[in-house]
């Protein structure tokens, strides 16, 4: 006989509990739907991950050859190697296996090699305008597992509390259950442009302070998934401000800082909004700040590159993530020589320079054109109201169901905004995220897509999507012709 009512481990019932509790939307139910009707043959536009080259995204020539050459160590010694690769790209390589002993096949330091660390911390300072110890920079695979890392460092039982913003990348929401941690959310606000505010969130600390939750730390996400706004300087101070008020460390996802498309609102750093407060919050507020290879023009999902570096943690502190990573050895080393090459991109005068840069701007031109074309798309719908996507690779319209929806998607044992995606989902193949998955005000729904797809398809995926938009409002908007309901 077995223990546990004649279960074996790892039968679902006997499961870790925080395993089952865990969602992550982002590929949920819409993204498995998609993914049969792809199967069955059914064309299927994946906005639903911020994943440009799954896309169609070139990669960009310059990293590629590098790395090539540090996975084929051999066709350095080739004569020929100058006829195929530039001899930047070729010194580039030679930099970084001898900064590896053993290439790309061998484990590094846990933390990262320290050559690219040291790369990391020359960019920060470059960035910031302020030095950067290469000892506090950690590399990951991908900013996801470095996120990961804090939550576990940080996360002692179900009382201890994490303020996310709300809609937020569920990331957060799903490592917090991981970990046993317990979510406090604070909601942005749409009609203030996805702003923070302040008072609100100070009422939430108290009432989660009431109810016995140690709020212990705050994530922002700046440029904001789902989104897209920009944090102002103004904006990062008073948060500041505020952790240093509530005693909270402040984990700064700052993975899309190269994804700005307005220039009102460039991206300042956490990091160097702190020091240019100067003491004593410089040197007493805790900071933990998020980076990737896979966003900006990069897009190297694929690579998991990442890195966080830390700000005012105790020596003790940072032993500790250090024995922690290296529990899991080594990050990936390719990935780390993205985060090399990314840091310290070809410079003015370099043979490859010039095709780098014009590959880059040519990206990130595009993408400022497509989260234009995307905006204007989804405000000339009916019902449908958005804001600008001002960074990031989102656009996160709020869609006004009618009260006829939201009854037909109840008899549906469907939430609303995920009965109207899987309904945009048969009718045009466009695979989003509902509001729900990002978290939202209650009665209010959203859907989230990327600005990622072809700027030449754009056009025809925005007017597949007002057709089906208008014949989904016909069918359930009683008021039936122009909008019924107020613009914010
Ligand atoms: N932080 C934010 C805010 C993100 O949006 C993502 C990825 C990550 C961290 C982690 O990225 P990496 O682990 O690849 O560095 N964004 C997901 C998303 O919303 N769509 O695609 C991936």
């Amino acid at each position: 006989m077995f223990g546990g009512g004649g279960r074996k481990p790892l039968d679902y019932e006997e499961l870790n509990e925080n395993v089952k509790k865990v969602q992550y939307a982002v590929r949920g139910e819409l993204y498995l739907r998609a993914s049969e009707l792809q199967k069955e043959g059914k064309k299927i536009i994946f906005t639903n991950v911020g994943n440009p080259h799954a896309l169609g995204q070139k990669p960009l020539t310059f990293p590629r050859q590098v790395v090539a050459l540090c996975q084929a160590p051999f066709l350095l010694d080739d004569p020929n190697v100058g006829l195929i690769f530039p001899a930047d790209a070729i010194a580039r390589a030679k930099h970084y296996l001898s900064m590896a002993p053993g290439g790309l096949g061998a484990y590094s330091d846990s933390r990262g090699i320290p050559g690219v660390r040291k790369e990391v911390a020359e960019f920060i300072e470059r960035r910031d305008g302020y030095p950067s110890d290469p000892e506090l920079i950690y590399l990951t695979d991908g900013a996801s597992k470095g996120v990961m890392q804090m939550l576990n460092t940080i996360i002692r039982n179900e009382r201890d509390g994490i303020l996310v913003p709300v809609p937020q990348y569920p990331l957060y929401s799903a490592a917090i259950s991981l970990f046993g941690g317990s979510l406090v959310p604070y909601y942005l606000e749409e009609e203030a442009n996805w702003g923070l505010d302040f008072v609100n969130i100070r009422q939430t600390v108290a009432s989660a302070r009431s109810k016995g939750i140690t709020v212990r730390a705050m994530v922002i996400i700046n440029p904001g998934n789902p989104t897209g706004q920009c944090l102002s300087e103004g904006n990062i101070k008073e948060l500041l401000n505020f952790c240093f008020q509530e005693n909270l460390v402040l984990l700064a996802d700052e993975v899309y800082q190269q994804n700005i498309y307005q220039d009102e609102r460039p991206f300042i750093s956490a990091r160097k909004v702190l020091f240019d407060m100067g003491p004593p919050m410089s040197r007493e507020v805790q900071l933990v700040s998020f980076h990737t290879v896979s966003k900006g023009y990069w897009g190297e999902c694929g690579q998991r590159g990442g890195y966080f570096e830390m700000t005012n943690l105790p020596p003790k502190t940072v032993d500790e993530i250090y024995k922690v990573a290296s529990i899991a050895l080594s990050p990936n080393v390719p990935g780390q020589i993205f985060m090399g090459l990314m840091v310290n991109p070809p410079k003015p005068g370099d043979i490859s320079y010039l095709k780098f840069s014009a590959e880059s701007k040519a990206i990130l031109e595009s993408l400022r054109r497509r989260a234009h074309m995307m905006t204007d798309g989804f405000n000339s719908c009916r019902n449908v109201v958005c804001n600008f996507t001002e960074g990031a690779m989102y656009s996160f319209p709020q869609i006004r169901l009618p009260q006829k929806a939201i009854d037909a998607a109840k008899r549906a044992g469907k939430a609303a905004d995920v009965f109207y995606c899987l309904k945009l989902l048969e009718a045009t193949g466009i695979s989003t995220v509902p509001g729900s998955g990002f978290g939202q005000k209650e009665g209010v729904f959203h859907l989230r897509t990327t600005i990622l797809p072809a700027e030449e398809d754009m056009p025809a995926i925005m007017s597949s999507f007002k057709k089906f938009n208008d014949s989904f409002m016909n069918q359930y908007d009683d008021y039936g012709g122009g909008s019924s309901y107020s613009r914010m």
